[in-house]
């Protein structure tokens, strides 16, 4: 099968120990796929290591945000997408913790006919601490009441969607999104609350290395974009 009609956008801050894994195992299984890496300025080898993709293979391309103003992962999303020139795009973190072989199934989901197709997390590996299952609880739950919708996980980061559609939504609202939070299929869900939607479920993974940048900050960001009208 081929992906030419695919660009899959990684959003990444010192991911060198995850990244080259990644785009092999996303180089290898999909026959024509783009890769954008969205990179906030890495202090680490990320970089370089998908520019040294890019070399070899114009498929894979580096978005280098070194020198942005605003920086965060929502604000490296969307500027990948307003790049995109193919018809569908999916949005994977870069550490590993995504399946890499539910593109797939997300791939073919969309081109059912389904705008935005939901990474949607049926079990989480390894041990979560009380303060953060209980976190992710009651944000899941904040987020549907906002939405008025029956999400299972509005708070997932992996998630495929209609190019045009995520266009759209900037073109009309795109100070609805919180540039510097990391929920952007949230944002993206308050915008086009019409979408028809779907579910993949998958298992969260461990982080197989480098550091989570999960932490008070994000947790403002999402509760002023529940707050943005
Ligand atoms: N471009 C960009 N990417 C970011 C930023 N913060 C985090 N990321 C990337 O976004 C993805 C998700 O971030 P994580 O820190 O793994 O968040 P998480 O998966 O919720 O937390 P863990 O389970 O602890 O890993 C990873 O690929 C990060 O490298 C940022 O400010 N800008
Ligand atoms: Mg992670």
């Amino acid at each position: 099968m081929d992906y030419g009609d695919l660009t899959v956008i990684i959003p990444t801050l010192n991911e060198e120990r995850n990244i080259k894994e990644l785009i092999k195992i996303i180089r290898n299984s999909y026959k024509g796929i783009k890769v954008v890496v969205a990179d906030d300025g890495s202090t680490d080898n990320t970089a370089a290591i998908v520019k040294k993709f890019g070399m070899s293979d114009k498929n894979i391309k580096l978005l280098d945000r070194g020198r942005e103003k605003t920086h965060g992962l929502t604000a490296s999303v969307i500027d990948a997408v307003k790049n995109t020139k193919t018809g569908l795009l999916i949005v994977i973190d870069g550490d590993l913790q995504h399946p890499p072989e539910k593109i797939a199934e997300i791939t073919a989901k969309l081109r059912d006919g389904n705008d935005l197709v939901i990474g949607t997390r049926e079990k989480v590996e390894g041990e979560w601490p009380l303060q953060r299952r209980l976190m992710s609880v009651i944000a899941t739950n904040i987020a549907r009441l906002r939405l008025m919708k029956a999400v299972k996980d509005p708070m997932s980061g992996f998630f495929g969607v209609r190019s045009e559609l995520f266009k759209k939504a900037l073109a009309a609202k795109e100070k609805r999104f919180e540039k510097r939070g990391y929920k952007v299929m949230f944002d993206l869900l308050k915008c086009a609350p019409m979408a028809r939607t779907a579910n993949v479920y998958y298992t969260f993974g461990k982080r197989s290395g480098g550091e989570s940048k999960i932490g008070v900050k994000q947790v403002i960001c999402f509760l002023k974009s529940v707050a943005k009208p």
